[in-house]
């Protein structure tokens, strides 16, 4: 298919990277979005998402007229849907006992009927937002014949899943490689034309359904394995054992590896893509259920080990480090970090966090712009999230802001044996107090 004009709807995380990128590989994007500050601050040369090298390829593709963006949709060789398929906020599901999250297909459907007036006979449209399997082919298909054309006959349509990760968004849009999933084969090759345009990594050609499913495989996977992660952390604590020390041990094994425990899992993706399993399959995943009941617990596992640390939480002042979902990034949403210094602030805990990456923190968790504030009167150090700021901390230089000598780390980023050299008494997330280090 020869692609001169895309038109992309939702310029946010995946969509504005996405939209760019054609744009500088010299395509005509007209960047469709529902919000007019995004649209203001897009038109005046700025962004309203951080990530790494974003600005410059969104002001070269501005700059060079080849982007423009604009409330409503027009008419374009090729449609993009990229946009938010949250959880929610006030509806469940529920199977037996369990109550499940409900995903908003809201703004897939808005974005797939305000493409219908623009659809023209030989368009392909592709979704990409993370959805629930069938979505392409029992929400999305419907929704657009209703414009009088046959998805697979007069236009095409394919799913194809963004597998990006935050921070390295610009890399891997382009090296990763891209699952493209037709509605027919032609579908799928159409779309594996209009990615080609600059992905490098190999563009494998599927069915719709499928590709959802790989997308959702992809975040369940890793979701299950941190739950196991999380709870070999626990049986550490109960038989005396530094789960940190046995996890290097057994990723020895040639075909092991366990992810890393933690606080909690966090971000936009994992801690949410599991649900749209469960949500249509409730019969069929008691095991992705459980795994995110386990993680959805840690900041709950995570307060009581502070806890164990400082006795009553009450007035007591913890001195929270990280605030973001995972190391080195921006990104608060959905953080596990916040989530336990929400508990610590609910149990009447006189919470100070610190996050190198946001200075401004969130509301509700009260915030120091600088290290030393943050420590000076604390009662305890909580490292929160794997900052490469935190791990690089040297105890000597923090005893010598703080006479607290009580540390707790949830995410093995200290060298507990130079802290207790430093005088520190060391809570370790996943480490028995029988412990040689002990
Ligand atoms: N986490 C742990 N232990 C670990 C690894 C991660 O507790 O061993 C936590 C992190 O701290 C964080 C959460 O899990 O809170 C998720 O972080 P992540 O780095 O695993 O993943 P995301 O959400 O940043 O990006 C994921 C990626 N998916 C996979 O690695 C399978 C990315 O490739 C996807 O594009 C992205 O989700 C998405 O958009 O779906």
């Amino acid at each position: 298919m020869n692609f001169q004009k895309i038109c992309v709807l939702g310029l946010g995380y995946i969509g504005l990277p996405t939209a760019s990128t054609f744009a500088t590989h010299g395509i005509r994007v007209f960047g469709v979005d529902v919000n007019r500050r995004v649209l203001d601050t897009l038109k005046n040369g700025g962004i309203h998402i951080h990530e790494p090298g974003l600005r410059t390829i969104v002001e070269a593709a501005i700059k060079s007229g080849k982007l423009t963006v604009a409330e409503q949709p027009e008419e374009a060789d090729a449609f993009l849907i990229a946009v938010p398929t949250p959880f929610y906020p006030d509806r469940t599901g529920e199977y037996n006992d369990e109550v499940y999250k409900l995903a908003d297909m809201r703004a897939v459907t808005s974005a797939a009927e305000a493409i219908v007036p623009y659809l023209r006979e030989g368009n392909l449209v592709v979704l990409e937002s993370t959805s629930p399997p069938r979505t392409t082919v029992d929400l999305v298909k419907p929704i657009l014949e209703r414009s009088g054309l046959k998805a697979g006959t007069d236009f095409h349509l394919a799913y194809s899943p963004e597998r990006v990760l935050p921070g390295q968004i610009l890399r891997e849009l382009i090296d990763n490689a891209r699952v493209i999933g037709g509605v027919t084969p032609e579908s799928a090759q159409a779309g594996a034309e209009l990615y080609a345009i600059f992905v490098k990594g190999k563009i494998i050609q599927t069915d719709a359904t499928t590709a959802e499913m790989v997308k959702l495989m992809e975040n369940t996977t890793r979701d299950v394995n941190i739950a196991i992660a999380n709870e070999f952390a626990r049986l550490a604590e109960r038989f005396g054992v530094d789960v940190w020390e046995a996890i290097s041990l057994a990723n020895l094994h040639p075909r092991i590896n366990i992810l890393s425990p933690g606080p909690g899992v966090g971000g936009h993706c994992i801690s949410v893509d599991p649900w749209f399993f469960v949500e249509t399959a409730p019969d069929l995943t008691p095991l992705i259920y459980t795994a995110r009941k386990v993680n959805d617990e840690q900041p709950h596992y995570v307060m009581s080990l502070v806890q164990k640390a400082l006795g009553s939480l009450k007035g007591k002042r913890i001195a929270a480090l990280g605030l973001a979902y995972k190391p080195d990034v921006d990104d608060l949403r959905e953080s596990p970090a916040a989530e336990v210094a929400h508990l610590l602030l609910d149990v009447g805990a006189d919470v100070r966090a610190f996050e190198p990456f946001k200075m401004d923190g969130l509301p509700g968790i009260p915030m120091c712009r600088t290290f030393e504030e943050t420590v000076k009167d604390a009662d305890a150090i909580l490292v929160l999230v794997r900052h490469s700021q935190f791990r690089e901390m040297d105890p000597s230089d923090v005893a010598a802001l703080t006479s607290t000598r009580v540390v707790v780390d949830t995410v093995n980023a200290l060298d507990a044996s130079a802290w207790k050299d430093a005088g520190f008494e060391v809570f370790r997330l996943g480490v028995g107090k029988f412990s040689i280090l002990d």
